[in-house]
């Protein structure tokens, strides 16, 4: 892919010249690490399944089996790839200067590539809780491909994900708010920007003054947003723009 090197050069500029940068990623940027985007037709056994239906707490009471295997075979997927030169990028990138970086991601590759204090808006995937838990929650011996169930009150284990219609963890969410709010550049990377509050932020901090920068290989919906949009894919622009350790 051949950028431009114009754009390119604006936005490096922007970069080297910002005090505080907003960072927000999506799944773009784990794409070139091998974890397929949320969108992205999915293969195999899930390729039946719309990945919104089973991302909601209804799904999951009605289909429990089926949405914790979903789930362990996207650990295991997980499990098996590494970050990639944008997550890398982005760790060298807080070695320079102040970066906040808000992630949809709930893969753990920022945090792989050395990214510290990364707000996980979305929860994370290795981080399971229980759904109507006693307080006192405790697991049996699980039965494979079933989600764990409490000893005492009979509860199902779930993942720690955020699914549609629940509220994001409250202060990853303040913080991420601040972060637009303070932020003299926002960097927008891989995400289609249709998942709200997340989507929100790029605006937000616009509003109060950040350049935004959308870097996407296709037309996403923050496009209308940015100030600067870098078609590329992450793996190949991040590294470009700004100096790596
Ligand atoms: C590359 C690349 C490369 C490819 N390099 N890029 C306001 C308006 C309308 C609706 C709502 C609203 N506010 C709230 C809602 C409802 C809802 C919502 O947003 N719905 C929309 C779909 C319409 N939001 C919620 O329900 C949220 N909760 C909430 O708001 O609570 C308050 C509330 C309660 C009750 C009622 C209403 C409000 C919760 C949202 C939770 C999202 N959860 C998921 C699943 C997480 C767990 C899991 O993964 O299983 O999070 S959904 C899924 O989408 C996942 C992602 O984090 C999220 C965002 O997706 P992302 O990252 O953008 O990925 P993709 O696949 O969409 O895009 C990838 C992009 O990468 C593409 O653009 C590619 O081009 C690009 N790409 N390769 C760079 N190499």
């Amino acid at each position: 892919m051949v950028l431009d090197a114009a754009l390119l050069e604006q936005a490096r500029a922007r970069i080297a010249a910002a005090r505080n940068i907003f960072v927000l990623t999506g799944a773009g940027i784990s794409a070139e690490s091998g974890v397929p985007t949320f969108r992205d037709a999915l293969t195999g056994l899930w390729s039946r399944f719309d990945p919104e239906d089973l991302a909601t707490e209804a799904a999951y009471r009605r289909h429990p089996a089926l949405v914790w295997r979903w789930y362990e075979h996207r650990r295991a997927l997980v499990l098996a790839t590494r970050p990639n030169p944008a997550h890398y990028a982005l760790a060298a990138l807080a070695a320079q200067k102040p970066v906040m970086l808000v992630t949809q991601n709930i893969d753990g590759l920022h945090q792989r590539a050395g990214s510290e204090h990364v707000i996980e808006l979305h929860g994370n995937l290795f981080a399971n809780r229980w759904l109507d838990g006693c307080g006192r929650c405790d697991t049996v011996p699980p039965v494979p491909g079933e989600p764990p169930h409490c000893a005492l009150c009979g509860a199902m284990m779930r993942p720690g994900v955020v699914w549609f219609g629940e509220d994001l963890p409250r202060v990853a969410r303040y913080r991420a708010e601040h972060a637009a709010e303070t932020g003299d550049v926002c960097l927008v990377v891989g995400t289609s920007g249709l998942v709200y509050p997340a989507a929100a932020l790029p605006g937000m901090a616009k509003e109060h003054g950040a350049f935004v920068i959308v870097v996407n290989p296709q037309v996403s919906a923050l496009d209308a947003t940015a100030d600067l949009v870098l078609t590329a894919p992450a793996g190949e622009c991040l590294p470009l723009l700004w100096p790596q350790a």
